[in-house]
């Protein structure tokens, strides 16, 4: 067998919409107006690169490229014959990622085409190569060209547009008939970028006698002995006989071999061979999200053999866990929405992700390494793919399997109606999740299958009865494909992996919190009343099982925002200002601001707009997120959304360029594996402690009235004890009778790991504190880290050290006498300057 990667010295040439395949030797033929790429190629690279166009992603240059879908890309490349092994039986040329609609030609001769960005094209082209110089050609479209009114007119026009919400120059309803991106229309974090090229790799590979299709390794069962079942395809590629033939399996741990077995004298016949091996491994390390325990990963290869042809599997990592979805009843119509690993219930903890680029083909690995480290940082153990975007690259999988992030995967469907009342839309859909949950399903990060998002929800007509959808089992606006065809496939694939229909989705309405999860947008941030929008401690109200999206804005910090303004000037009304500001935001940073901090929040200056918006942001998300926790009945709490595809006023914790959000700390601490939250709960103080790691959390703390000038206190010694892996209400006291402005109910817990808190009863703004006086009492570098003790005689609201540093926290509160020890990366020896907010 052979692999040639084929992705460098490819060559782009723009042509008319109406240059169609048949035109191919004309454009073949053409001596100028080449560009040269390497794949993944988004053609917006290229030309970005050549000047021709500005980058979409900085102030509001996206509307200069909008002409880009209105033309067809030819790529081209060249490879001599003298590269592959032409004694091999097939020669198969792989195009991962073709975005969307492409004609496929080698020599000239047209061999297919290709209608999804969602899994790639797959040719035996070895008949076809001929002596030296060969040409790969791929015509490719946005594929929005081929929709008709007619078209949409089957769907009732049944698809969410930003324009609908005010967004500007954003949303296409033809999306819903293409297998691309659907957020490359715009959505209200983001504009208008229709995405086109070879956005995936390109290879060669060939195969003699047989080729080893599949291999798929699932936990079925863990304790002193580990049970796996591994599943193979080899695929005998003779037509008419029989072959006789072995395979090898070997898993290493720490590179040492822990299992390792030939399976002799296995009968090929022609075409696909599946065999099934248990597998069983004594004292096993198992698998654990984040927090919960390590991620210990076994290296597992696998090989055929037949008549001298050797096929080596690429090898892979593999953790092992058993996961379980309990949706068990809990009362009445109730049920749990729970993931169990490896016997062990866990709440689930983390934000919604979505392409991390406008123009995703760029998108690094280095990227995706900051991006999931920054999520376990944050103390994640679960990001949900959102539907309107992609299925990750590999890369991201691994480093969710290595990090202990557990992925909720939408299938991708995103607010619309999908024409699955159609043949071939039906055989689309069979193809792509076919191949993706055979690409997925090995990887210990896979949590649940989900459907879509919010299909099931917005086209109801008991909730939306504007769009005037009923649904018929003929014609069913795509419930058919996830609530039948994709069940059909996860059935046959991977039946191990838990699938639930969309997000949100249970109980008698889809976003029920009698059952499965919602999305909790309209008694929050959707709010038409803007006290509801910004109001933290309606969070508490919240009854759902498990909470997969609501979110909260905020702006980046100066850095970014000057980045993306690319030199526009920085007024917040100017259009451009406004471009980057999400189509949901309102004017409700402002008004949370007043709400907060002080009045006139649209003329402070835009530093100070920066640091009191991201305290809100903070203060929103990490309340919200501690609320959630706090439901005993509730299993886990997703924000919208973790990271961005440009740089914008939204509702990620950190920006397209990588830097934190101020809200970052406020997630960091809320979602903490070791953590106390105080609620106020009928006249009573409740105290929760939430101990999301391996070892008992047993420690003494001081709990008590204190006043913020920290001239009075109340408290007295408490011991607090959680068992491993649990969330437990500790203690319930009245709320004593004292002056709540000035002082409030403070713990202060004897650990310097686990983070002091304070009972919140009031806006920050209606509290009476008056600034007190950081000091910094140690200051020690390391290499270039540096390690700062602070101290404040005073409550001291908002203390943080200026500037991007990546520290081990930072915008805190410090309770009065509190001395907190943090750490800050890099900061060699800069002059830090340590303030606070109030
Ligand atoms: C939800 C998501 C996204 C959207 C977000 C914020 O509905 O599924 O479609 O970006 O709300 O509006």
């Amino acid at each position: 067998m052979f692999r040639l990667e084929i992705n460098k010295d490819w060559k782009l040439h723009e042509s008319l919409l109406r240059v169609e395949k048949e035109q191919w030797a004309y454009v073949h033929g053409l001596k100028d107006g080449w560009y040269t790429c390497s794949l993944p190629a988004d053609v917006r690279m290229p030309l970005i690169k050549e000047g021709v166009i500005k980058d979409p992603v900085l102030a509001d240059y996206c509307r200069e490229s909008e002409w880009i879908e209105k033309r067809a890309w030819w790529f081209e490349r060249t490879f001599d014959s003298s590269e592959v092994d032409r004694d091999e039986d097939i020669i198969e040329l792989i195009l991962e990622g073709l975005d969307s609609r492409s004609d496929i030609f080698i020599n000239g001769q047209y061999i297919g085409s290709h209608y999804s960005v969602h899994y790639p094209f797959v040719y035996d082209i070895k008949e076809m190569i001929k002596e030296g110089e060969n040409v790969i050609t791929v015509r490719v479209t946005s594929g929005l060209e081929t929709v008709s009114d007619q078209d949409l007119s089957e769907l009732n026009h049944a698809v969410c547009l930003e324009t609908d919400n005010g967004g500007k120059y954003r949303g296409d309803a033809r999306r819903a008939f293409v297998r691309r991106p659907q957020y490359t229309v715009g959505w209200d974090w983001g504009p208008k970028v229709v995405t086109c090229g070879i956005t995936g790799g390109a290879r060669l590979e060939g195969h003699k006698k047989i080729a080893l299709r599949e291999v798929c390794l699932h936990t079925e069962e863990v304790g002193e002995q580990a049970k796996l079942k591994l599943m193979l395809n080899v695929e005998n590629l003779g037509f008419i006989s029989s072959r006789d033939g072995a395979y090898k399996v070997r898993i290493s741990y720490e590179n040492k071999p822990v299992f390792e077995q030939t399976y002799d004298d296995r009968l090929f016949t022609s075409g696909y061979n599946y065999f099934e091996e248990e597998i069983t491994l004594s004292d096993p390390e198992l698998w654990w999200p984040n927090g919960y325990g390590k991620q210990p990963l076994y290296e597992v290869q696998v090989e055929a053999a037949c008549e001298g042809s050797v096929e080596k599997y690429p090898a892979f990592s593999y953790g092992i866990r058993k996961l379980e979805l309990d949706t068990s009843v809990l009362e009445g119509k109730d049920r749990k929405f729970q993931f169990v690993i490896n016997n062990k219930p866990i709440y689930c903890k983390g934000g919604n992700w979505i392409p991390n680029d406008f123009i995703y083909a760029r998108v690094t690995d280095e990227k995706y390494r900051v991006l999931i480290d920054e999520a376990a940082e944050a103390n994640f153990n679960m990001l949900r793919i959102w539907g309107g975007g992609l299925y990750e690259r590999d890369i991201f999988y691994r480093l969710c399997d290595v990090k202990g992030i557990l992925v909720w995967h939408d299938f991708m469907f995103a607010c619309s109606t999908y024409p699955d009342h159609r043949q071939w839309f039906r055989e689309e859909m069979r193809r792509e999740f076919d191949y993706q949950t055979k690409r997925l399903r090995s990887h210990c990060c896979l949590g649940l299958f989900c459907g879509t998002n919010e299909v099931h929800w917005l086209f109801n007509s008991t909730d939306n009865p504007k769009w005037g959808i009923e649904f018929t089992y003929e014609h069913q606006y795509g419930m058919y494909v996830a609530n039948i065809l994709s069940k059909e496939i996860i059935h046959a694939n991977c039946p191990f992996i838990p699938y639930w229909n969309s997000s949100p989705y249970g109980g008698e309405l889809p976003n029920d919190d009698t059952v499965g999860d919602i999305h909790h947008w309209q008694q929050a941030y959707m709010s038409k009343k803007m006290e509801e929008r910004i109001e933290a401690k309606d969070y508490d109200k919240i009854k759902a099982k498990f909470v997969s999206e609501y979110g909260y804005v905020g702006p980046c910090c100066m850095e970014t925002i000057l980045e993306y303004m690319d030199g526009q000037p920085l007024c917040r009304t100017s259009e451009v200002w406004q471009m980057h500001n999400n189509v949901f935001e309102k004017d409700t940073v402002n008004t949370a601001i007043e709400k907060n901090y002080v009045d006139h929040a649209d003329k402070l200056s835009l530093e100070d707009y920066i640091t009191y918006a991201g305290m809100v942001h903070g203060m929103m998300y990490g309340y919200s997120l501690e609320a959630m926790r706090f439901k005993e009945q509730c299993y886990g709490g997703l924000f919208w959304m973790y990271n961005d595809a440009w740089g914008e006023v939204g509702w990620t914790i950190i920006d397209y360029y990588l830097r934190r959000k101020i809200a970052y700390y406020g997630v960091k601490r809320a979602l903490a594996h070791r953590k106390f939250t105080m609620r106020l709960i009928d006249g009573s103080i409740i105290l929760q402690g939430a101990n999301d790691t391996p070892d008992p959390l047993s420690v003494k703390a001081d709990f008590g009235y204190v006043s913020f000038d920290g001239t009075f206190r109340e408290t007295k010694e408490i011991q607090l004890e959680v068992s491993p892996g649990e969330r437990t209400y500790l203690l319930k006291e009245k709320l004593p009778d004292r002056d709540y402005k000035k002082g409030t109910i403070m713990l202060y817990i004897h650990d310097e790991n686990i983070d002091n808190i304070w009972l919140r009863l009031d806006d920050m703004r209606n509290l009476a504190f008056e600034k007190s006086p950081v000091i910094c009492t140690a200051d020690h570098q390391e290499g270039s880290d540096r390690t700062l003790t602070v101290h404040s005689e005073a409550f001291a609201h908002g203390v943080h050290i200026k500037g991007n540093y990546r520290c081990s926290d930072n915008y805190f509160d410090l309770l009065p006498g509190e001395t907190k020890t943090f750490t800050i990366k890099n900061a060699g020896q800069a002059s830090l300057e340590l303030t606070s907010v109030k």
